[in-house]
């Protein structure tokens, strides 16, 4: 099939899955066509079977704020038009399901009818899709999607809590993929990041205030006054010189490692121990997702989809939303001993590995297959 993709390039979590998803299907013999503004960021090499379409917003003075939607639902209809494109899926509804129903209208227009999937991923939903001013909007392109799916049960019951929401919402998780996941690195350099005696602690996120950072630090810190500990954080954003200050506050400077974006956060995580996620909110939790197939056990917020993926006792410990006393604590549980740290490791490489992308494709594939031969059906004859 001929599918264009619509995303984020950067290194939020929606744009990774857009991305991946869009490899993995390309290996599966699809082609895909990668619709954004800037080349995603974990998308390196393109082949005839992925090709990627930069929309250009032309700056004009007049404009106070650059149309990215218009230039988007443009491209859209040009791509589609020009590579014979037969499904759109967009991921992240603001403004991605918007042009691309403006797209789809167009096209109708000149005969060419083509269903657009919508993946809502959170933020969409819980944070910027909900404000007022952009809620009509928001309602009205994902009810006009020909499928709407969400990343977790929980974003679902959000979505149809929050919006007046006629469409049927599909859950397919998010995923990994296991083969890219060397848990055996030969290369795998530990020492670079800590001492042999000293346990290695990841935060990895894009440092927005609902990542809760400040809560980070303070868990890490109590952490650090019982045994001997590192932190490695990653990641660029708003919180991050707030929590470099914090850092130095509570005097431990040195400790703290600040690496900024990484496009090899499979190396960073295949030394490190435990991964914190305290998030505000959730709606799933990929880079937890991501720490557990490298075999690091998880402490994190119970917040929104984080328990679809990190299972108590399992994969790490949850706690309720800025209880950083019990973060510690479980946390202390499970570094302390080696024994107790193994099986949480193997634990959460096990549950990840139910995430993996051979389990999740096929979801997708049935999707498209499904929509397209139902938009043929209602559009064809
Ligand atoms: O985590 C972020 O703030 C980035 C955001 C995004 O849209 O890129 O992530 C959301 O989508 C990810 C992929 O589906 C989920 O794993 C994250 O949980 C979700 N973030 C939030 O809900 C805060």
């Amino acid at each position: 099939m001929k599918i264009a993709i619509v995303c984020y390039p950067t290194f939020g979590g929606s744009g990774v899955v857009a991305t991946e998803l869009g490899i993995a299907l390309a290996s599966r013999g699809h082609e895909v066509h990668f619709v954004t503004y800037r080349q995603p960021v974990r998308l390196e090499l393109l082949s005839n079977k992925i090709h990627f379409h930069e929309v250009h917003v032309p700056e004009y003075p007049l404009f106070h704020y650059q149309p990215y939607e218009l230039a988007l639902s443009s491209k859209l209809v040009d791509t589609i038009k020009l590579y014979g494109i037969e499904l759109l899926h967009v991921h992240y509804a603001i403004p991605h399901a918007y042009a691309g129903y403006m797209a789809k209208k167009i096209l109708e227009e000149e005969g060419i009818h083509i269903p657009m999937i919508t993946t809502l991923h959170g933020t969409d939903i819980t944070l910027v899709g909900n404000h007022p001013f952009y809620k009509p909007a928001v309602t009205f392109s994902i009810n006009k999607s020909d499928v709407v799916t969400s990343v977790s049960e929980d974003l679902k019951r959000k979505t149809l809590e929050f919006f007046d929401i006629e469409k049927e919402i599909e859950v397919i998780p998010n995923f990994i993929d296991k083969t890219k996941y060397h848990t055996s690195f030969t290369d795998c350099q530990r020492s670079l990041m800590a001492n042999e005696d000293e346990r290695i602690i990841t935060h990895i996120s894009n440092f927005r205030k609902v990542k809760r950072i400040p809560d980070v630090i303070h868990v890490f810190h109590k952490i650090s006054l019982q045994i001997p500990a590192r932190l490695i954080m990653v990641g660029e954003g708003p919180e991050k010189e707030k929590a470099e200050l914090l850092c130095e506050q509570l005097g431990i400077k040195e400790k703290v490692l600040f690496l900024g974006n990484s496009n090899e956060i499979d190396r960073i995580l295949c030394f490190s121990d435990l991964f914190l996620l305290p998030s505000e909110f959730e709606s799933f939790g990929l880079a937890a997702l991501e720490a557990m197939i490298n075999k690091v056990a998880v402490i994190s917020s119970n917040a929104g989809g984080i328990p679809e993926v990190n299972r108590q006792g399992v994969t790490g410990f949850l706690s309720d939303v800025g209880d950083i006393d019990d973060m510690v604590k479980n946390a202390l549980y499970i570094l302390r001993d080696d024994a107790i740290l193994q099986q949480f490791k193997e634990g959460a490489f096990e549950v990840a590995s139910e995430f993996d992308i051979t389990k999740i494709l096929p979801l997708y594939e049935a999707l498209y297959e499904r929509a397209f031969r139902a938009n043929y059906k209602n559009s064809y004859s």
